[in-house]
Formats: structure tokens, sequence, C-alpha cells
């Protein structure tokens, strides 16, 4: 980028140079979220030419506006209507009904609570176990002996892919969430080995190569019933490779990294374990692991007295929106007695996250399992940062268990 561009004639509305794929803007984003919020109900991003959205009610209302803000021109800053995508578009975050309405049904199936109920057994074992190991440890660094190796331990297995390989999933997931932002120096650096990273995940998605029974077989199981296209099938497998993993990974990293700055809130749950399941909203609203999707515009649109014109692209900040202190009081404060209904870390609308009975179960399970023997968290040293364009996300958290006396 080097010239800033022009702000449409026809929209009057605040312009900001701020740069939210910036280093400074990545690694802390809420002062310039505090900006941007307060220049207007909608402003334009002049370092892009995009239209961006921060308030809660705003983001919220476009989410769910799919006919006005259309998800097929792509979820990124490319606009699929000018420029090709960096990878073949998805058949469920990037497209529209009425495909959109068929390819979901089909995921909304397979995640469904009853398939919950099915590996909830696995998933449980498996977080004890580690819970066990990492306890024993002590001191471990949160992000690659815990919140990476739980989510790479029992989803891989639940979607069914053959062992050798899945050290791809969370190369390729950086990747992807990198290419909705612009092609930086974070997305060239992270696409640098690209190819046989891709190859592995589109071989994957085959369904000879996926174990009977698993959530990938399953969407082939739909193509088989003529719900889909075997082009659908083999990319909606991809979808849950590519959204599986990193969101959840980070998610877990961002609890672990909440409650140890805030310890009362760890002996809150202790004292009430009927909090951890709403506990995961509140680290969701709090440090978001998706920081921003874009929609485009289908049609002139008025917002507050802003004409954004048709075909632009407008970047939703969820995770400032789950910062608004217009829907959320005292939003910095980290409180697992929140219930912060209508967060936006999920989305909202018809491409809310189809996945995240899976994303609660899993970190359901894992505090639970630490729960049970984990007396206080503490970290030993600052987390390091790891900057992607959309993902709020920690490369490593060093921190300290100190065991329950039993
Ligand atoms: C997909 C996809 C990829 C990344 C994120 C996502 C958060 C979906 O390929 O469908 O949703």
């Amino acid at each position: 980028m080097t010239q800033p561009v022009p702000l449409p004639v026809q929209a009057a509305c605040p312009v900001s140079p701020i740069d939210p794929f910036s280093d400074e803007f990545l690694a802390y984003p809420y002062r310039f979220h505090d900006q941007l919020r307060e220049i207007g109900p909608v402003f334009w991003l002049d370092t892009y030419g995009v239209f961006g959205m921060a308030r809660h009610a705003e983001v919220h209302a476009a989410l769910s506006d799919w006919q006005t803000y259309c998800s097929g021109r792509g979820a990124g800053i490319e606009d699929f209507a000018k420029v090709k995508s960096w990878r073949p578009p998805s058949k469920l975050l990037e497209v529209d009904p009425p495909v959109h309405t068929r390819t979901r049904t089909v995921m909304s199936r397979i995640l469904s609570p009853a398939a919950m109920r099915q590996v909830r057994e696995t998933f449980t074992v498996r977080a004890e176990a580690l819970a066990d190991d990492v306890v024993a440890k002590g001191r471990i660094d949160a992000v690659k002996e815990l919140a990476e190796v739980f989510p790479l331990h029992v989803f891989p297995d639940a979607v069914g892919l053959r062992p050798e390989g899945r050290e791809n999933l969370l190369p390729f997931g950086n990747m992807v969430f990198n290419s909705f932002g612009p092609q930086n120096a974070i997305f060239k650096e992270s696409v640098a080995n690209a190819k046989p990273v891709v190859q592995w995940i589109y071989d994957q998605c085959s369904r000879d190569m996926l174990r009977p029974g698993g959530f990938g077989s399953q969407v082939w199981d739909a193509f088989d019933a003529g719900e889909i296209d075997a082009e659908e099938a083999a990319t909606l497998v991809r979808s849950m490779l590519t959204a599986g993993l990193d969101t959840t990974v980070n998610g877990i990293a961002n609890a672990i990294y909440a409650f140890a700055q805030h310890p009362d809130q760890w002996r809150a749950m202790r004292d009430d374990p009927s909090l951890i399941r709403q506990s995961f909203d509140e680290v969701l609203r709090w440090e978001s692991p998706v920081q921003t999707f874009f929609r485009t515009t289908t049609r002139d649109v008025e917002v507050e007295g802003t004409t954004i014109p048709e075909g632009h692209k407008v970047l939703l900040f969820l995770g400032a929106a789950n910062r608004d202190h217009r829907k959320f009081p005292e939003p910095e404060r980290f409180d697992i007695r929140r219930r912060p209904i209508g967060h936006v870390a999920f989305g909202n609308g018809i491409h809310t996250c189809v996945g995240q009975l899976v994303a609660r179960l899993e970190v359901e399970l894992i505090l639970t399992a630490l729960l049970k023997r984990v007396d206080t968290i503490t970290m030993t040293a600052e987390p390091v940062r790891k900057l992607n364009n959309t993902l709020r996300s920690i490369g490593s958290l060093p921190i300290e268990f100190k065991a329950l006396a039993h």
C-alpha cells in the first residue's frame, strides 16, 4: 500500500489511517479498537479502501443481514467478483443461500449435539490423561504442551484422518486465516512453504483417506444421499480441517491466559463448577480467537447516516464489538459470571460457527480436568504473541501449575 484510497463520494463517514493488519495493531489491538469504535458507527480505512464497523450494534446487525452483507464475494479482503481467491472458495464460509443452506444443513447434522454425545467419552479420557501429564510437569508452555496438544489429539481422530502428516494442520490453518487479510509480510511468511502443506490437506479430503464413521466420512455419506456434489463434499472436509484446529487451539490458550491473569476467577470456578461452560463465552468475548471477518455489500445500504455503496468490502471487528461498553459494561473486566449473551465471537446469523459444539466440548473437558487438579496457574514469563491477520493468537505461554493438595 502506498497512497491512501479516497472515500467514495456518496459515503460521508469518518476516515481512519489505522492499519488493522499492522504488527502494532495485531500485537495489541485494544487501544486501536477504542479509537475505531469511537470515531463512528461506520468508518473508511483508507489504507485498504474498505469500510469498517467496530461497535457491537452495527457488527451484530451486519452479520444478521446476509442479503445485504454477502459472503459469496469472500470473507476476506479480496472481492471474488474482481480477483481470483488464494484458494478455491469455501462451500460454507464463502457462499450464500441457496448453496449455503444445503451445505450448512449437512455440517450442522454431522456436528450436532447427538454427535457430541458420541465423542464425549473419548475426548474426556484424553483430557484427563493430558491434565495428569501437564500437572505432573508443573512448568509448561501452555501453548505447545497443552493448547496445541489437545485439539490435535482429539479432533483429527474424530474427523477420521490418518496419523501421518498431521503436523500440516496448524500451518495450513495459519495460512488460511492470514489469507483473509492483505498480502503483507505476515501472510507471505506463512505461505512460504505452502505447496506440500496444501497438497497434504487436499489429499486428506477424498473419501478413501477418511475412516468410515468419522465426521469426514459422514460428509461423503451426504454425497451418497445426493445432498451435495463431490466437489462440495471434499471442500466441506477441508472446512473442518481449516476451521477446527487453530480456532480451538487459541480458544484454549486464551482461556489459560485469562485464568492465569485472574486467579480469583479460577477459584470461583472451582467453588462452582457449573460455571465452566459459561466461562468459555466470557473467554471468547474477552479475547476472541477470530478477530475479524469481511463481508461485501450487495446494494447501497444506509447505516446511521452513511451510505455504503454496492460492491464494497466491510471489515467487521468481532473482537472490538465484544469489548463495546455500549453492550458489555466494563468490557475489559474478565468476569465468568457475566453471561455475555450476544457476543459475536462465533459470529451471528446464518454463518454462526457450525463447529461451536466441538469447541465448547473441548474447552469444557480440558477445564474440567484441570480444575480437579490445579490450585493456581501462574505465568512465569510474558506470553509471546503470534501475529496473524485474523486470529488473536499466542505462540508461547510459559506457566506453572500448582497442584491441589489431596
Ligand atoms: C472454511 C473456513 C475456513 C476458515 C474459517 C472458517 C471460521 C471456515 O473453509 O469453511 O470459519
